[in-house]
């Protein structure tokens, strides 16, 4: 099938759901055209991958989060960014001044935050526009969006629309559906929730334009046909955003309650970075939303060094700090002892896999004839 084909596929199913009426007697064929669009976009990616797009795009991150910064041309992203960091982004007055991704840094608490500033994400990214794929391979690898609107262009749809079309969730949650994949023995469907949205046998032909014969789809929840889509895709990134409304020195009382009406369920933060306005509070935005915890080392037989936390993130664990630590932890490691809300009692032995919390104190032990040697964060 040539590459025209395909692209000509994926928007005559876009088309046809944008044209049909969604009511009770359509949802079925609808649920059925999205599963075809998923599996097409799949097929997509996949042969992007292939001509060596969409990988390995060269921007390293650094710090101990990234935050990519996403919105339309001219709402000031690259000034907020030189506001923000020491980052050398062009500004100007005009549309598309930024050509390539930006990263800037800055110091939140004890972590460093790095931020990108990811001009390329326009509508028709997935297409390849505007070195769109790679833009959205970025975006999907962060760990925050920070979407950024003026009081000109405060219509997030169509880029939403297209980190969707990416297979980026916002501000969401992996659906709790489990499925499973055998060779023979036909398709189980079962459910703990009575299933509202799937009835009919939506979810077997859903399952099928995926080519799922034979296994088993397990409900945990009255899940809608995007989420068992989602589920079955599998490569879907599930990324909390942040809403920062610029240019608020234009904006009237007025103005800005109807935005914050309108971008609902955001919560924006009105700033302004060419009067360095409302900075402070939007870095502790992001700083809180990065969800930072911080780690005391403890050597053996010493006390714990309280003045330099090793910063990790929420659901870390054991794993993140021995990488975050000098030497070859990651070989010599043998256990760890635990001090603190995550350990069940204190001085807990725990493995790699323990998950650890704010302000823990934790001693590496290595294994016996390595160097004993656990330096501080
Ligand atoms: N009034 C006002 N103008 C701003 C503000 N921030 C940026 N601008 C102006 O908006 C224009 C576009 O800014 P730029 O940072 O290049 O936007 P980008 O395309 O999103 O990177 C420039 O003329 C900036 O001076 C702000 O907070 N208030
Ligand atoms: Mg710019």
């Amino acid at each position: 099938m040539p590459m025209s084909s395909l692209e000509e596929q994926i928007t005559a199913v876009e088309e046809e759901i944008r044209d049909t009426p969604y009511n009770k007697a359509t949802s079925s064929h609808i649920g059925r055209l999205k599963a075809k669009l998923a599996v097409l976009r799949l097929e997509r990616e996949t042969r992007a991958k292939g001509r060596g797009g969409g990988t390995g795009y060269a921007v390293r991150k650094s710090g101990h989060a990234t935050v990519g910064l996403v919105g339309y041309p001219s709402v000031g992203k690259s000034t907020l960014l030189n506001r923000l960091t020491a980052a050398e982004s062009e500004t100007g007055a005009y549309d598309f001044t930024t050509v390539s991704i930006i990263p800037g840094m800055l110091r939140w608490g004890g972590a460093s935050i790095q931020i990108l500033d990811m001009p390329g994400l326009v509508p028709g990214a997935a297409r390849g526009k505007g070195r769109g794929r790679e833009v959205l391979s970025v975006v999907r690898s962060v760990d925050l969006i920070l979407f950024m609107i003026d009081p000109e262009h405060s219509n997030l749809r169509a880029l939403i629309a297209e980190l969707e079309g990416a297979g980026v969730r916002i501000n969401g949650r992996p659906p709790k559906i489990v499925i499973a994949r055998t060779d023979r023995g036909g398709l189980t469907i079962s459910s703990t929730v009575r299933l509202s949205h799937l009835a009919g046998g939506l979810a077997g032909q859903i399952a099928r334009e995926f080519g799922l014969h034979n296994g088993s789809i397990v409900f945990r929840e009255d899940a809608t046909a995007d989420q068992l889509i989602d589920a079955l895709a599998g490569n879907r990134v599930y990324v909390t955003a942040l809403l920062a409304v610029n240019k608020s020195d234009l904006l009237t009382p007025a103005e800005r309650a109807r935005l914050v009406l309108e971008q609902r369920p955001f919560d924006p933060i009105f700033v302004s970075a060419r009067d360095r306005l409302g900075l402070d509070a939007l870095v502790d935005r992001i700083g809180h939303a990065l969800r930072f915890i911080r780690i005391y080392v403890k050597p053996p037989g010493r006390p714990a060094d309280t003045e330099e936390p090793v910063i990790l993130r929420e659901g870390d664990g054991v794993q993140a700090l021995l990488a975050r630590l000098p030497g070859e932890l990651d070989r010599t490691f043998r256990s760890a002892q635990v001090w603190g809300r995550s350990a069940r009692f204190p001085g807990q032995t725990v493995g790699r896999d323990h998950v650890l919390a704010d302000e823990d104190i934790v001693t590496v032990l290595v294994a016996r004839g390595a160097a004993r040697a656990v330096a501080q964060g």
